[in-house]
């Protein structure tokens, strides 16, 4: 899915070290020049940026500060942050159409922690952030929301980023270097890890373990957090998978497709989690986790 800017295979690609402290990465094999918007080519010594994909649905109060949390992460790196409105009714949509609208903007935090949106977006702002939302109609699921996001991403690295704080963006900066070093193609995140999790609802944390274990079983591939929100990967992959599920059956559908290259290189890495309750607003249920025990034999099988 999706159309690829400098397509190239994952494997193709190589990225020389982080060196500079600009965050600008040069792509030696990247002959062919194509101009591109917000400062990103696709020429040798271009700036790599990162696709920020936040699915939301119903997420007021909560994202506004996950933008703020974006836009300080990598502060050195490109970034382009895509806010799916999955057809929220709690004034998400109305904070985003006031605050974005339809265009895309600049994203910046000022000293004190705001968050500011502002007008247009100056070419030469080669490692700004930009945001822009895309609004659907009405509620489709988090899977059709990232499907939206994957659609419109232009950078060099794509990143799921959920709407609802319980992840933190500052991890990214160990995720980056397995990319700019030329080390990965996807890298998961894992909650079970000794970074700060929070220890919340028991039988998630198993239904979570029964399902990676089974994942792992079916497709002879370690994973130890299925479920995990953060998976970034090479935008290059993008053609060659095959994603239709609309409902947290993606987290499923991606990963089997990922296992099912067999050629990709696949890390994980130890991240923090600010898990939330249903009080809080989580929504995740056991009925999407006997939905994912189907969709495991489905893409395994089918
Ligand atoms: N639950 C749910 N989340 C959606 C939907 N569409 C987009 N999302 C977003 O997908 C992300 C993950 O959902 P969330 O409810 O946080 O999952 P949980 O934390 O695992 O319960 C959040 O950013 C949601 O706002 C949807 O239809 N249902
Ligand atoms: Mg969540």
């Amino acid at each position: 899915m999706g159309e690829s800017c400098c397509a190239a295979s994952p494997s193709a690609r190589r990225w020389p070290l982080l060196g500079s402290e600009s965050g600008k990465v040069s792509l030696s094999t990247a002959p062919n020049s194509t101009p591109a918007k917000n400062g990103s080519s696709c020429s040798g010594g271009r700036t790599v940026k990162l696709s920020v994909v936040v699915p939301a649905y119903n997420e007021r109060s909560s994202l506004p500060k996950t933008i703020a949390k974006i836009v300080r992460s990598l502060p050195a790196v490109a970034k382009e942050i895509i806010v799916v409105d999955d057809g929220s009714t709690d004034g998400t949509r109305n904070w985003l159409s006031d605050t974005i609208g339809e265009e895309t903007r600049l994203a910046a935090v000022a000293t004190d922690g705001a968050l500011s949106i502002s007008g247009g977006v100056n070419d030469a702002d080669t490692i700004a952030t930009t945001i822009k939302a895309i609004y659907h109609d009405h509620n489709q699921g988090k899977g059709a929301a990232v499907r939206t996001g994957f659609r419109a991403a232009t950078g060099d690295i794509v990143v799921i980023q959920d709407a609802d704080l319980e992840y933190d963006p500052s991890d990214w900066a160990r995720f980056w270097p397995l990319f700019s070093e030329d080390i990965a193609d996807v890298v998961f995140g894992s909650r079970f890890s000794s970074a700060p999790h929070r220890c919340l609802y028991y039988h998630h944390y198993i239904a979570n373990k029964f399902i990676s274990v089974m994942f792992s079983v079916l497709y002879n591939q370690t994973l130890s957090d299925l479920e995990v929100c953060y998976k970034m990967f090479r935008r290059s992959l993008l053609p060659i998978l095959t994603l239709r599920c609309n409902d947290f059956g993606f987290e499923i559908e991606f990963s089997a497709n990922i296992a099912r290259q067999k050629t990709l290189r696949i890390y994980e890495l130890g991240i923090s989690y600010y898990g939330r309750t249903y009080a809080e607003g989580k929504k995740i249920n056991w009925k999407d986790g006997a939905r994912a025990i189907w969709y495991l034999f489905r893409f395994r099988f089918a």
